[in-house]
């Protein structure tokens, strides 16, 4: 295999930000006069489903039976998801959430070498901006060619249209590419666009099934000597 490019996930991957999320939501309920609260054992099962405004409706059909839905129950959600949006750009502006050790290295390693990089994610546009402009500063536009994100496709992770969506905009077939994502989801999706993937897990993913991974990997820093040598 000739590597021509790394396509990066972002939530998990990039950076922690499970909990910074998982915050924002939260705030965003108690902004609107909603008692929901989730901790980090609901969370860990509510991550089971991608997408903030997913997640929002799969936690009202299986913890909120009584709930009464609003006639515009999708307005709703956007509207609650779109306050959870700010509090999290909010997070990250202030330096809460900082990239994983590695992922700088990584990234310099390989745009050395003329690799091609790029985002295949489901998270919003703004959040992806914002963690990017705190990550890596003026050079953040200039390192990612393509950034797949949000409601650009109509199937969130784990089905792979946001993989293949990246894969056409670069022009290069799955075969040349290499997938970075940190869960289950993550993984089928990438997979299913047929990217080799390596998994590097956190707290909220470490224990999911990982079959048909590459590698599984504590940290980020064999990566390079291992895709470059
Ligand atoms: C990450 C997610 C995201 C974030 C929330 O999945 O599921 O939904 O938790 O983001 P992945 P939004 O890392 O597999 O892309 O609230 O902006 O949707
Ligand atoms: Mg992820």
């Amino acid at each position: 295999m000739t590597l021509k490019a790394i396509i990066f996930d972002v939530d998990g991957t990039l950076a922690d930000t499970e909990d910074g999320h998982r915050e924002s939501f939260n705030k965003a309920f108690a902004e609107s006069g909603l008692d929901w609260n989730w901790d980090v054992a609901l969370y860990d099962k509510l991550l089971k489903v991608t997408g903030g405004k997913e997640r929002i409706k799969y936690f009202v059909e299986t913890c909120q039976p009584d709930f009464t839905k609003p006639a515009d129950y999708d307005g709703f959600v956007k509207d609650l998801h779109a306050v959870k949006t700010r509090h999290y750009n909010t997070m990250l502006r202030e330096g809460h959430i900082l990239l994983r050790p590695g992922i700088t290295q990584l990234i310099g390693a390989a745009r050395q070498r003329g690799i091609r990089l790029a985002i295949a994610t489901t998270t919003s546009p703004e959040n992806v901006a914002t963690l990017l402009q705190q990550g890596f500063g003026a050079d953040s536009e200039r390192i990612f060619e393509v950034i797949g994100c949000g409601d650009i496709v109509p199937h969130k992770k784990p089905a792979p249209d946001i993989y293949f969506w990246v894969l056409e905009k670069m022009g290069l077939p799955a075969a040349d590419c290499i997938a970075l994502e940190d869960s289950e989801n993550g993984l089928r999706s990438s997979l299913a666009a047929g990217i080799k993937t390596f998994i590097t897990p956190n707290h909220y993913t470490r224990n999911q099934d990982f079959a048909g991974a590459a590698a599984v990997l504590s940290d980020l820093n064999d990566l390079p000597e291992r895709l470059f040598r």
